[in-house]
């Protein structure tokens, strides 16, 4: 009856018109595939490796360091934008999206990196921005020039002869308005992001067309996905209802915000489209960056019978210990493991039988994780940054590290307003500091929060700027260079690079961490956070001490471990059924079944 059910699922995976999926045999009602099986490295292209001296990273610099990547047995690729930009928010306003923007090389280095790439087994994956364009872009120019240019309906515009359009809030905004008045053509566009970056109409049926075409192109190079920015927000309810207050100030992961600004009643539909259009007719991934849904409509984003993506990326682990008020404000009660738990368990769970989730600490919208879920302090640093390797790369899920994360970087800490380069930090600042607000607490939590944070370039020894560059760095470099860095742990083999590199390999080498069922164990326990990950006949026990003091574990009398398979100290202490743990001490057993 079992190989009757694997049979037929293989037939229907086969009969379909996605070549996505290989028919390989699936494991415990899930389909294998490239994607899950993946440890996915993403590069922050700007802040990785400059090779001309013009302070900004490039193409030629990862190509210089390919096989530094293979040898962190990663094999996929997610590569922030690196098409032509004025980089007002980093290459995530493109001017032209089949063009390489001029400060990361051309596309002859990026064929080569490309080549390069496959040449190790390695998958690329690119990052698709179709929310909005730069105001650059020719569709724009076009469009804004008169109201009857054929691209005028690629944009979305509310004609100023209508009074003012309903007031919406913009991310980037130094007025907090997405609508902005354009002479021209007497009328407003939006932009949810920056004035620079106005948002495309999905609604026209040309621009998706455009869109498709494009992507088509990238594939027809040989790119393996996209990793979706701000998916949910290209359908809007463009009726444009005006929204009380409550609903215009709503917070991402509430369920009335998504449905104001993102969300809107053509998305499902836009989705299948491009999945029919372009995903299926290649073998290759695509990453939803889900802003703003909840968990209750993350299936519809990913199930394999909806045909429209393939992961998902929640930004509720992000939340955690944020406030709900002010910019980037931290919570004073901070976030506790239980809460943490909750999340990553049912973002695990939701996915068990369908669709298929990711799993990320860090990322160039977010701090460094080590700063924000470990311990930066020179004492326990090391073992933290272990432990959350050990923590994303056992879950059930495509785990997604962050470049430098590997080597335990940390947050950069900026001190001044002028020192910061992101423009959401500095546009908030503006806005925030024409309302008189009183910046010195927000300047003191966004050392914990801004995304600058995250940016600050890759430390790769103990040269100047961290031999990243030998011009001025575009961003500061973190002081802690010369004893945070990629030479320093090379040959160190208690290094947490060395650590990350035998945490891929244990992944990679059981199954069970991507397919096996999750089962949290003890999940009120408060510092230690334990699961079990098991598939057929292995089983394994994690174990991750999240905290700065010893911890003890009561087995149970049931559970027997094995083989210790990896730990971030040399030893453990054990009482009977009792395990103790030190600070921050990850470690996973192989279960006596
Ligand atoms: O980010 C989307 C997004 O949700 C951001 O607003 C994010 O929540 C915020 O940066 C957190 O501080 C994507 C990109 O990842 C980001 O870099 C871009 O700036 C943004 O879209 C606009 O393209």
């Amino acid at each position: 009856m079992k190989n009757f059910l694997f049979l037929i699922l293989t037939l229907l995976s086969m009969s379909s018109c996605k070549p996505k999926q290989k028919p390989i045999e699936p494991i415990a009602k899930i389909e294998r595939a490239w994607w899950k099986e993946g440890i996915v490295y993403q590069i922050y292209p700007r802040s990785f490796k400059d090779t001309d001296g013009d302070g900004v990273g490039d193409l030629r610099g990862i190509i210089q360091k390919l096989d530094y990547i293979k040898s962190l047995g990663v094999n996929i690729i997610w590569l922030n934008p690196i098409y032509d930009s004025p980089n007002n928010d980093n290459g995530y306003d493109i001017s032209d999206y089949e063009k390489i923007m001029k400060e990361f090389g051309t596309m002859a280095d990026f064929d080569e990196m490309l080549k390069g790439l496959h040449d190790r087994n390695i998958k690329l994956v690119m990052d698709l921005v179709v929310n909005h364009s730069s105001d650059e872009h020719e569709w724009f120019k076009q469009s804004r020039s008169s109201r009857d240019n054929k691209y005028r309906n690629f944009y979305h515009w509310w004609p100023a002869e209508n009074g003012k359009p309903p007031h919406r809030m913009s991310f980037f905004d130094e007025n907090g308005e997405a609508w902005r008045f354009d002479t021209t053509t007497n009328a407003y566009y939006l932009h949810y992001f920056s004035r620079k970056q106005p948002d495309l109409n999905w609604e026209n049926q040309d621009t998706r067309d455009s869109i498709y075409k494009m992507m088509d192109s990238w594939f027809k190079k040989g790119v393996d996905g996209f990793r979706m920015d701000v998916i949910p927000f290209i359908s809007k309810d463009t009726t444009w209802p005006i929204l009380s207050e409550q609903e215009l100030t709503a917070k991402y992961n509430n369920d009335s915000w998504a449905k104001y600004y993102a969300d809107g009643p053509n998305l499902h539909h836009y989705l299948k489209e491009m999945n029919k259009r372009v995903l299926s007719k290649y073998d290759v991934v695509a990453l939803g960056e889900g802003a703003g849904v909840t968990i209750n409509q993350a299936l519809d984003f990913v199930a394999q019978d909806r045909n429209e993506l393939d992961l998902f990326f929640h930004f509720e682990g992000q939340a955690l210990g944020l406030s709900s008020q002010g910019y980037k404000r931290l919570n004073p009660k901070g976030w506790t493991l239980k809460e943490f738990k909750e999340v990553y368990s049912k973002w695990s769970d939701v996915f068990s039988e369908k669709g298929w989730g990711s799993i990320y600490l860090g990322n160039h919208d977010q701090p460094r994780m080590v700063s924000r879920w470990g311990n930066d302090s020179p004492e326990f640093r090391v073992p933290s940054s272990k432990m959350l390797h050990t923590f994303l790369l056992s879950m059930r899920a495509t785990p997604f590290i962050y470049h430098g994360d590997e080597i335990g970087m940390t947050n950069l800490k900026l001190d001044t307003i002028t020192d910061y380069r992101d423009i959401e930090t500095l546009n908030w600042y503006a806005f925030l500091s024409k309302g008189g607000a009183d910046m010195k607490p927000y300047m003191e939590d966004w050392k914990i929060t801004a995304r600058d944070n995250g940016r600050s370039p890759f430390q790769w020894n103990d040269s100047k700027n961290g031999g990243f560059t030998t011009g001025i760095p575009w961003l500061k470099v973190n002081d802690n260079y010369t004893k945070i860095n990629e030479a320093a742990q090379e040959d160190d083999p208690n290094s947490i690079l060395n650590y990350f590199r035998k945490m891929v390999k244990l992944r990679k080498d059981n199954l069970a961490f991507v397919y096996g069922t999750y089962q949290l164990v003890q999940p009120e326990h408060s510092q230690i956070y334990a699961y079990t990950r098991s598939l057929g006949k292995d089983s394994f026990l994690v174990l991750l001490n999240f905290s700065s003091k010893e911890a003890s574990i009561n087995l149970a009398e049931d559970m027997h471990t094995d083989k210790i398979m990896i730990d971030n100290y040399d030893s453990i202490k054990q009482e009977g059924n009792t395990l103790i743990l030190k600070p921050y001490q990850a470690i996973i057993y192989s279960l006596k079944l």
